[in-house]
């Protein structure tokens, strides 16, 4: 019986340790959503790129780089905050992207301190 309780103990020790071990993770800033969305066909150049995470970003350390079907950066790292939101960045396109594929490229770094990366893609029609 003694033995039994101290097994049960220890299983409940090892899943809390797994739960603080696991739970950080869950606090690191993901890609909830992106305008255009991943995988979105466009009919028209989108005036801008806006990519929302779990958690606030720091945006001096955050960015988002646009390449083009030929892999060269179109435009480069000059995301803004959303300044009523601060988990969403945002990429002004300047100049109307014309039909073909896009990648987006973002690294962010989580309020929490975390490093975070990622892509979506897109095609404007
Ligand atoms: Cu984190």
């Amino acid at each position: 019986m003694q033995k039994r309780a101290f097994l049960s103990g220890a299983a409940a020790l090892a899943s809390a340790a797994l739960w603080l071990i696991s739970q950080p993770a869950l606090a690191h800033a993901h890609l909830t959503s992106s305008e255009p969305a991943d995988n979105a066909v466009v009919a028209a150049s989108p005036q801008a790129l806006i990519l929302t995470f779990s958690e606030d970003v720091e945006p001096a350390f955050s960015g988002i780089t646009l390449l083009g079907a030929d892999k060269h950066s179109l435009v480069g790292d000059k995301a803004q905050q959303d300044a009523q939101q601060r988990n969403r960045l945002i990429l002004a396109l300047k100049t109307p992207l014309a039909a073909g594929d896009y990648q987006v490229k973002w690294h962010v770094l989580s309020v929490d301190g975390h490093k975070t990366q990622g892509s979506t893609r897109f095609r404007v029609k």
